[in-house]
């Protein structure tokens, strides 16, 4: 056997020592991009990159279509889970890819004699999904017998009238007619150069247009404003065993970015499923790989391929790995040695593999410590699984509102190919647990909250960006008596304090 002289250790054994901050280091001056695939640094620009290093953990109890639009809003990017049916998964990546692309093909003033079969074809022209507008209800009912359940309706409104009570998911609509097209509202243009009406929100953002019938002869200048408004990327779970299936249906929905979902990622398997997309596909799909907990790991999946490299087994919170299996590493431990084996390839090659620390981030800060570490971006599960967004039920218990998280591993996600190492087709044991996360509201608030925290610390190291930061750290390990000084200590807090008279 072979033994580590250094005991494998976790982000709660870590501080970060403050370093000299400048004037010009303030919080509002970070910079979180980060890149998410890999690319030759220093020659050329990463293909993908992330504007806040969080992405969201590829769980059915954290990653569905309304979660990633919501982190996609932030900067960041889910991994919508691989755990269901092919269909089910391609359907909920289309729908996030499709969120962007609510257009408006018709409006009974603007297009007054536009038939249904113009619509229809114009729906097929653009590829996009179809927003019905008109200033009846008959012309409504006609149009949304074709535009099915992911488009809108609405109805004639004023200037002033709010929509958000029948709009959404936008969040802005503007309906006119060419008569009160440029009273409506500051942000609408009627474009003659397209013949079109763009509706933009708040953030400048196309979010659907109006087009006359004659579309066809604006078409170029059309496709040049569609190319600007990108659609929110996303990225998909796939497993070693049906990639052959499900990859082709992922690409095909939209997904940008796909990444193996395993308990264990230094194996053939991953090797085979990542030949396999380079053979079909080349570099233009491109897919992460993992988990690895150490320099070997990384070593064999960046030579197999991989776009970026997830490290951590067993400390995820829901995770059982480590008891059950008597496997695993301290997830600092793990991200240290793994950062050291992507700088090491880096200089060897010119190609910068990027990593991220998936799972056992219990503090905001731990954030912050993985980053300096070494991680180019981090993955959460419980973090995430406690918003609005997450796709589990709320409820209340004792008192307080909980949402329902649980492991992939566990008997209730039954996601066997996650932990197969080809064996029988089912979940032989658990590895995971079925619990409760304290409810934390919306997403947009709790994660800036917890950036507002990362950018601050990064300030106190003199960090502006991340590889700055990964420069600069400076890392203690803390004793256990320091870790209780780290608390509130020797003070009675008054909320748990009960007064008697
Ligand atoms: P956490 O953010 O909840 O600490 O950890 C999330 C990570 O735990 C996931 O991204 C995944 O790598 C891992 N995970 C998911 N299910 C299980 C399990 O059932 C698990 N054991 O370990």
């Amino acid at each position: 056997a072979t033994y580590f002289s250094e005991p494998s250790r976790t982000f709660g054994e870590y501080l970060l020592v403050p370093g000299y901050s400048s004037s010009e280091c303030v919080p509002s001056a970070v910079s979180l991009k980060t890149p998410l695939v890999k690319y030759r640094k220093g020659e050329e620009e990463c293909p993908l990159s992330l504007n806040i290093p969080m992405v969201s953990a590829i769980m059915q109890s954290v990653s569905n279509d309304t979660m990633a639009i919501a982190l996609a809003k932030e900067g960041g990017v889910s991994f919508i889970y691989g755990s269901q049916s092919i269909e089910d998964e391609a359907a909920m990546i289309a729908r996030v890819k499709d969120y962007k692309k609510g257009f408006i093909v018709s409006d009974s003033n603007v297009c007054p004699d536009a038939t249904l079969a113009d619509i229809l074809a114009l729906k097929e022209k653009t590829g996009h999904s179809t927003v019905a507008v008109t200033d009846d209800g008959t012309a409504c009912g006609k149009l949304l017998g074709i535009v099915g359940s992911r488009d809108y309706r609405v109805s004639r409104m004023s200037p002033d009238t709010p929509v958000s009570s029948f709009m959404t998911p936008f969040e802005k609509l503007v309906v006119a007619d060419e008569t009160t097209t440029l009273k409506v509202a500051n942000d609408i243009i009627w474009d003659n150069k397209l013949n079109a009406l763009p509706l933009i929100d708040k953030n400048q953002h196309l979010k659907f247009m109006v087009f006359r019938k004659d579309y066809d002869s604006h078409k170029e200048n059309v496709n040049e404003l569609l190319d600007k408004n990108k659609s929110y990327v996303v990225g998909a779970g796939i497993n070693t065993r049906d990639y052959a299936e499900r990859v082709p249906a992922l690409v095909e929905a939209g997904a940008d970015v796909l990444c193996i979902d395993s308990s264990e990622g230094f194996t053939e398997w991953q090797s085979r499923t990542i030949a396999w997309i380079r053979e079909k596909y080349g570099d233009r799909v491109k897919v992460g790989a993992g988990n690895v907990v150490d320099r070997d790991g990384f070593r064999f999946l960046a030579e197999a391929g991989a776009d970026f490299v997830k490290i951590g087994i067993g400390g995820g919170s829901i995770c059982i790995t480590r008891e059950t299996k008597g496997i695993g590493r301290g997830q600092a431990t793990a991200v240290i040695e793994v950062a050291r084996a992507r700088d090491e390839y880096f200089k060897e090659t010119g190609i910068y593999v990027p990593i991220c620390s998936d799972g056992g981030i219990v503090h905001d800060y731990h954030i912050t410590l993985a980053l300096a570490m070494g991680a180019d971006f981090v993955m959460l599960g419980r973090y995430f699984s406690r918003f609005d967004e997450s796709p589990t039920n709320k409820l209340r218990i004792n008192g307080n509102y909980v949402k329902e998280y649980w492991g992939e591993g566990s008997n209730r996600a039954r996601n066997w190919q996650r932990y197969d190492l080809g064996g029988a087709q089912k979940l032989s044991f658990e590895e995971g647990v079925d619990s409760y996360v304290p409810y934390a509201g919306a997403l947009k608030d709790g994660v800036s909250v917890t950036l507002a925290k990362v950018r601050s610390t990064m300030c106190n190291c003199g960090a502006l960006t991340i590889p700055e930061l990964q420069e600069k750290a400076r890392l203690t390990v803390v004793s256990s008596t320091s870790i209780v000084e780290g608390g509130a200590h020797d003070v009675m807090l008054k909320n748990k304090a009960t007064i008697t008279e």
